[in-house]
């Protein structure tokens, strides 16, 4: 059984948990709490010694690096494949998810902690900051469903992003175009925004 070391509120790990719903994989999560610095402990360095959340274990292959993991899920689980089968489509896939996790995913966790870890309001300029960066996700949409082809990594990429905004119930205040209020209300149809939303901001502020 897979078994993927996961503490709420890690957006990286809700990015792993939407590809293994997408594919209808079953898994185990084993919890961690990053207030009891599980992620440092030495039993865990021995399998991820980045020591950062998330890792995955497929029977005793520890695999970590959210997008290594996407990527060995697809490898090895290939239905339904979520990423095309050409250079240039796989090219355009890595560009938009690696987007998500270096550029969209840092303003978002800012917000995080601003409002969970700090218990402030968050105010128009945080969400402002978050909609600037919602724009390139805009620009790739341009007129089609998903943001690169047909659904694939990117958009399970960009699903704990949004999910986690609406769990911080800035969602609306972040996203304002109609293309992308279209495509989150798609991303909200699919198996993996179950495990993108897997937070709640009570088990993520225990954490
Ligand atoms: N590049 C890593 C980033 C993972 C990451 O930053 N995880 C955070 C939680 S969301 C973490 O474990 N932080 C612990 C720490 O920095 O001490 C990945 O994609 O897996």
């Amino acid at each position: 059984m897979i078994q993927l070391y996961y503490a709420a509120p890690s957006i990286y790990g809700r990015k792993v948990l939407a590809v293994l719903d997408e594919k209808g994989l079953d898994y185990e999560i084993r919890k961690m709490s990053f207030a009891s610095q599980d992620h440092l402990k030495p039993e865990y360095l021995a399998l991820n010694p980045n020591g950062e959340i998330p890792t995955l274990l497929d029977g005793d292959f520890a695999v970590y690096e959210s997008t290594a993991i996407i990527e060995y899920l697809n490898d090895e689980y290939p239905e339904p494949p979520l990423l095309p089968e050409d250079s240039e489509g796989r090219a355009r896939v890595r560009m938009a998810e690696d987007y998500c996790d270096l550029h969209l995913y840092p303003e978002v966790i800012r917000c995080f902690i601003k409002k969970v870890l700090k218990n402030e309001e968050l105010t128009a300029e945080d969400t402002d900051a978050v909609t600037e960066r919602l724009q390139r996700l805009e620009t790739l949409l341009a007129g089609k469903t998903w943001l690169a082809g047909d659904f694939s990594l990117a958009d399970c990429a960009a699903m704990p992003a949004f999910a986690s905004l609406e769990a911080l119930g800035v969602l609306d205040a972040c996203v304002k175009s109609s293309s992308l209020k279209a495509y989150v209300s798609k991303l909200k149809q699919r198996p993996g925004y179950k495990g993108a939303s897997l937070m709640s901001l009570e088990a993520a502020a225990a954490s």
